[in-house]
């Protein structure tokens, strides 16, 4: 941080406090440091480029007069669909649904940019592909008049490039559009730049995952980890086993994802550059499996007898594993992604130690009473299973801690614990030669007074203590919000912008540190956020221009 903006900072301590709240007074401390809104040589650029020359010089940009065109050398044309639609959604997030005027423009005002030029350099543009953990989101931009130039090797970095230049573009007093002359070269720090959205503890409307998709691109985020069933409900329609959601859902028409949603979801999502990856979490948090698939759950005991309550999945049983054979061959072909969460957090050892068959069994494989040896013997079988169907996989750390053989290519996702802890388990991942994956600072569900984005801006990946070998292994991180909590009619606010702090962190070069100067980006990006219809809560006090209009 600037040693002015670290001067600028306001120290906001609201120290006991009296609140007077229906009539009952409470004292409480509270301290928030908010930055000062000053002006970032950056202008609005979220999440920061790599590389960045802005110009002082500025040309005008009218609606009238610019077009997103493919360049002559692109190896891309208007047959590839996914840049096609791309430049007409960021064509109308620049100039608002304005129709383009008919108008013959004759006269080139040589301060006017009127074209920008797609230029796609490798020979495969990747159109109809769908993104993968190596893909390239690679681009370089020029803004010059009357040309402005974005070239990258894929689509998927010119979908980035073309989010750059919309962030670019502003209006001055009267309202024109403008653009400054500018240099960006960009590419993401990490590979995995994710958020989890939990769809069983409330039923997500397709609507609200698709708004979330496209102001997920708006930040550069590249996966969405969706977190589709667990206890609660099952709404992921199979066509395998069509019971799961008829039983298991909060309601079995209206509350479930069917295989045309799931597939618009993922199409949504490939248009935007976003990896779809399915969990299906288990042993445990699958009491809503139970209600679909008689005698997949482990019977709960009290003494001698069933209680009629269930517990985690039985991993005794051979029809257990014939149905996740079946079960997960389906998931491999309706999820295109290279990956598949298989989740393996908290898992309750209460039933299955209450359980005489499940005590017999241990005796039999010599497991004594740890029942983490039972855990993982469900979870090696799993993970034969999936690896069966050529898919990869991510667990939760748990998988890990509790020394089950993992593939070398396996994704260890850190949920769990405070920084020190952490981090801890960062290395140790690593140093196992594991790649992982951190959630832990970034969950997102968690939420407190004040200027909480802050924290989650100034987690990073690479704090923990290792070799670079170790920190080559790191692909990323993602942002959780978690849905106990959280529905249709919050799900949004509570995501943006907090969510947007992960992801210039996830983004942006690991320099980027100055708290002030993403504070009066972030400022502006929130807003550009509301303006295109993303309901992002504010950061703090004040107003956005598009409201007076
Ligand atoms: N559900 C599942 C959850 C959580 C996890 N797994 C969770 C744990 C702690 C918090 C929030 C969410 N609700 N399946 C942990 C990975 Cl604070």
């Amino acid at each position: 941080m600037s040693r002015a903006l670290r001067l600028g900072l306001v120290l906001l301590v609201v120290a006991a406090v009296a609140v007077t709240c229906h009539g009952r007074t409470e004292r409480y401390e509270q301290e928030a440091e908010v930055p000062q809104l000053g002006r970032s040589p950056f202008g609005s650029l979220w999440p920061l480029p790599q590389k960045v020359a802005v110009s002082p010089a500025a040309f005008k940009l009218s609606s009238a007069g610019f077009q997103i065109v493919h360049a002559e050398r692109s190896s891309a044309g208007p047959g590839c669909y996914l840049l096609q639609s791309a430049f007409r959604r960021y064509f109308e997030y620049m100039f608002g649904y304005m129709k383009k005027q008919v108008m013959n423009i004759q006269t080139v005002l040589d301060s006017e940019v009127l074209e920008l030029q797609v230029w796609i350099t490798s020979a495969d543009p990747e159109c109809d592909a769908y993104p993968s953990v190596t893909s390239d989101e690679s681009y370089e931009l020029t803004v010059d008049h009357p040309t402005a130039v974005l070239k990258a090797p894929k689509v998927w970095g010119a979908l980035r490039g073309l989010e750059t230049f919309s962030q670019l573009v502003y209006e001055d007093e009267y309202g024109a559009k403008m653009i400054n002359k500018s240099d960006i070269q960009d590419f993401p720090r990490f590979a995995h730049r994710g958020v989890l959205l939990d769809s069983s503890r409330h039923f997500l409307p397709l609507k609200v995952i698709l708004a979330n998709l496209e102001a997920m691109a708006m930040n550069k985020y590249n996966v969405f980890h969706w977190h589709i069933v667990d206890d609660n409900s099952f709404p992921y329609q199979s066509p395998n086993f069509p019971d799961l959601s008829q039983k298991g859902s909060y309601h079995p028409y209206t509350h479930i994802y069917t295989p045309t949603d799931v597939k618009m979801v993922i199409e949504f999502a490939r248009m935007r550059g976003i990896r779809v990856v399915s969990e299906f979490d288990t042993p445990g948090h699958t009491q809503s499996w139970g209600k679909g698939q008689m005698g997949l759950l482990t019977s709960c005991y009290a003494g001698q007898n069933p209680t009629g309550t269930f517990g985690p999945i039985n991993p005794i049983l051979n029809s257990t594993y014939n149905f996740m054979a079946k079960f997960f061959k389906e998931i491999s072909q309706v999820f295109p992604d290279a990956y598949i969460h298989l989740g393996g957090d908290e898992v309750d050892f209460s039933c299955w130690k209450s359980n005489p068959d499940i005590q017999a069994f241990m005796e039999q494989q010599g497991f004594g009473k740890d029942y983490s040896k039972l855990e993982s013997y469900y979870i090696q079988k799993l993970l034969d299973i999936v690896s069966a169907t050529s898919k990869g996989y991510m667990v939760w750390q748990e998988v890990f801690d509790n020394g089950v053989k993992l593939k070398a290519d396996t994704i260890i996702h850190v949920w769990k614990g405070n920084e020190e802890q952490y981090l801890k388990e960062m290395a140790s991942i690593t140093a196992a030669g594991f790649h992982a994956l951190l959630s832990s600072p970034w969950y997102l569900n968690r939420i407190s007074y004040g200027q909480d984005w802050q924290q989650a801006y100034k987690a990073d990946p690479y704090s923990f203590d290792g070799t670079d070998t170790q920190k080559k292994l790191v692909i990323g991180g993602e942002a959780c919000l978690w849905g106990e909590y959280v529905d249709a009619t919050n799900l949004t606010p509570r995501l943006w912008p907090r969510a947007s702090a992960v992801a210039e962190r996830l983004w942006s070069n690991q320099n980027v540190t100055d708290v002030g100067d993403a504070y009066t980006r972030l400022v502006q990006h929130r807003c550009r956020m509301v303006a295109r219809g993303i309901p992002a809560e504010p950061l703090f006090v004040g107003y956005c221009d598009h409201e007076y209009k």
